[in-house]
């Protein structure tokens, strides 16, 4: 197992999953391949650099960091690798 997909499930549970686990606003759930192909098709570094300066787009709106400035860009890069690697 990567090792950085496990780092990123654990920031995943703990920054993300209140939003996106329930597909709150329009946020992509990670599994459901439908919401997410076209996203990964961006490629996971453009996905995680929209996910650090956050975004809105037709879904709804992304927090920078999902609201938690004090994670690291790295900390965030593992976390999108993780929903994209659980969705493909
Ligand atoms: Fe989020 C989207 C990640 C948190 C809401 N996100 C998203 C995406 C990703 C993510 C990768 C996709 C992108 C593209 O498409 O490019 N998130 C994430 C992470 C986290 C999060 C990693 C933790 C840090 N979110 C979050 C929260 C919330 C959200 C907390 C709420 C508040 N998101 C969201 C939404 C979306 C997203 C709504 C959709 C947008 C559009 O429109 O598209």
């Amino acid at each position: 197992a990567d090792p950085k997909l496990a780092a990123g499930k654990t920031i995943y549970d703990t920054n993300c999953a209140a939003c996106h686990d329930a597909g709150m606003m329009g946020a992509p759930k990670p599994g459901d391949k439908a919401a997410w192909s076209a996203r990964i098709a961006q490629g996971v570094e453009v996905m995680a650099k929209k996910s650090i300066d956050g975004f809105t787009g037709k879904a709804g709106m992304m927090p920078a960091k999902g609201g938690n400035a004090s994670l690291t860009d790295e900390e965030v890069t593992n976390a999108v690798a993780f929903m994209a690697d659980k969705s493909k």
